[in-house]
């Protein structure tokens, strides 16, 4: 088997598109594989840089990745694009629907940069939604992507936690459509690096830059010390914006380098992801005791009998694994 893996990560080195959606697929869907690849993967990676794009079902983002892309891959980057549960329907794990869209990043000019698109489907999967992304990106960043843009419907929670995990995060808004409220609702202004107000084209595009300004000033930082997002009109549509954008994106990025804004945000990010493993390990230990099923029934029914709290039987649990 590690023959097999050796063999997808050279491939994978080479940036061969079909190895690079391999990989993908068994860090996916491939558990008992997966760890070993990561293994082999990881200190391959640490190069590219992350942006993450989200906003609502619509809004344009698909469009503008592949225009960002497309100007990205004019300069000769390697842009790889990550679709996490993309709110079209999408038929055997195939990009389709976006691909019908994302038709200028597919057409990228004979040797500029390298475009590769992938979608994920990941919500309610097993571990949740950011680690398997997470390990997307890595497989993306091992192959040799300098850029990995990573697309999420929605401003729910799932997508903060992606955005985390991203250098610059880029919020999309449309004119008309109430997201500023509900942006605000999900505690988005937080994550947000930089607001794109795309379709642009369309009434109240002014109006909402207005709205959006006057939140961001509520949050500014008097010191100066912390980063203003900057707001971008954009049409997609028209590649309208685009230049701006991917000048906005570097621009943030020097200011996260040069404060330490960068480093701090990966170290939370790793911290995280490592103690989510932690946690998976110490699970999968409980779960291969001989007594497994026994401590659990025996617990099920002191919970039930209400003889003792939750939290005291899993600390008695926990104290029988210390044992051994
Ligand atoms: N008028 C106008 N239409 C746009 C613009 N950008 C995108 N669109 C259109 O909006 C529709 C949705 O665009 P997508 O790029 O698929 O939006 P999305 O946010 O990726 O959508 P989901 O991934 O399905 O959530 C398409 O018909 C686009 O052509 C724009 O700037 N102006
Ligand atoms: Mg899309």
């Amino acid at each position: 088997m590690t023959a097999k893996l050796e063999k997808l990560v050279a491939g994978l080195r080479r940036g061969e598109p079909a190895s690079v959606g391999r990989a993908i697929s068994v860090l996916e869907d491939r558990p008992e594989l997966a760890d070993r690849l990561m293994e082999m993967l990881y200190p391959l990676s640490g190069n590219a840089t992350v942006i993450g794009v989200t906003g609502s079902p619509g809004a344009g983002k698909s469009t503008l990745v592949d225009r960002l892309a497309f100007d990205l891959a004019s300069n000769g980057r390697k842009v790889g694009i990550i679709a996490v549960d993309p709110s079209s329907p999408f038929t055997g794990g195939a990009v389709l629907g976006d691909r019908v869209r994302m038709n200028s990043a597919t057409a990228a000019p004979a040797g500029a940069g390298q475009i590769f698109i992938r979608s994920m489907a990941t919500r309610g999967a097993l571990g949740g939604i950011a680690p398997t992304t997470s390990d997307a990106i890595v497989a993306l960043d091992a192959a040799g992507f300098d850029v990995v843009i990573v697309e999420t419907v929605g401003v729910g929670q799932a997508e903060v936690e992606i955005v985390r995990t991203c250098d610059t995060a880029i919020v999309v808004l449309v004119p008309g459509m109430g997201d500023t409220v509900q942006a605000l609702k999900a505690g988005i202004m937080e994550i947000a690096d930089i607001f794109v107000i795309n379709k642009a084209d369309h009434d109240g595009a002014d109006r909402l830059d207005k709205e959006v300004r006057s939140v961001i000033a509520l949050v500014e930082d008097p010191n100066g010390k912390r980063w203003v997002p900057p707001i971008v009109q954009t049409v997609a549509t028209e590649k309208k914006g685009i230049k701006e954008l991917a000048s906005e994106i570097s621009k943030h990025r020097e200011w996260a380098a040069k404060s330490g804004a960068l480093e701090q945000r990966k170290k939370t990010f790793l911290g995280d992801a490592l103690t989510r493993k932690i946690g998976e390990q110490l699970m999968q230990r409980f779960r291969g005791q001989a007594d497994y099923e026994v401590w659990m029934e025996k617990g099920i029914s002191e919970l039930a009998a209400r003889k003792k709290s939750p939290s005291v039987i899993a600390a008695e649990i926990l104290s029988f694994l210390d044992r051994d």
